[in-house]
């Protein structure tokens, strides 16, 4: 009776984190496969966000629910620069993340992608949970240098 009691317990916790931060936005989107299975990758478009010293061009990123996107993440500077956006990685299905130097990387989702000067790196992917979420560099003072953005899903 006492386990039990623990588990109703957890279930309430969840429950009162998903009103206040949106429980489902916590973890990646599970049934990803799925979603890029179902995308007609004929109809792909491309979008490309510059990274360089210091900025995010365009500094907004948008993207449609349910469409598939190849997002070209370009380092046009003089310096390695990220492109951290955790919850936006975790409201996507990802495809892959490809080099177009070195191959391709398929993985449910990631956190941060580095990117090297003068070089670059695609995002496949599908757009799956309507929010906005946060964009940065994390090297040590980029982003307070302006190096942030939005990526909103609509
Ligand atoms: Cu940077």
């Amino acid at each position: 009776m006492k386990k039990r009691a623990g588990i109703l317990t957890r279930v309430a916790v969840c429950a009162s984190v998903a009103i206040a931060a949106g429980c489902a936005s916590v973890d990646y989107v599970a049934d990803a496969k799925v979603h890029v299975s179902a995308a007609d990758w004929s109809k792909m478009k491309t979008v490309d966000v510059v990274l360089k010293e210091y900025s995010f061009i365009p500094e907004v990123l948008k993207f449609d629910a349910g469409t598939p996107y190849k997002l070209k993440i370009i380092n046009t500077g003089t310096g390695k620069h990220y492109f951290t956006a955790t919850g936006f990685f975790k409201a996507i299905a990802t495809r892959k993340v490809q080099s177009n130097t070195d191959g391709e990387i398929k993985a449910p989702y990631f956190l941060a992608l580095e990117v090297f000067p003068g070089r670059s790196l695609d995002l496949y992917f599908v757009p799956v949970r309507r929010g906005t979420y946060g964009l940065r560099c994390t090297i040590p003072g980029h982003e307070a240098q302006g190096m942030h953005g939005t990526i909103v899903i609509q």
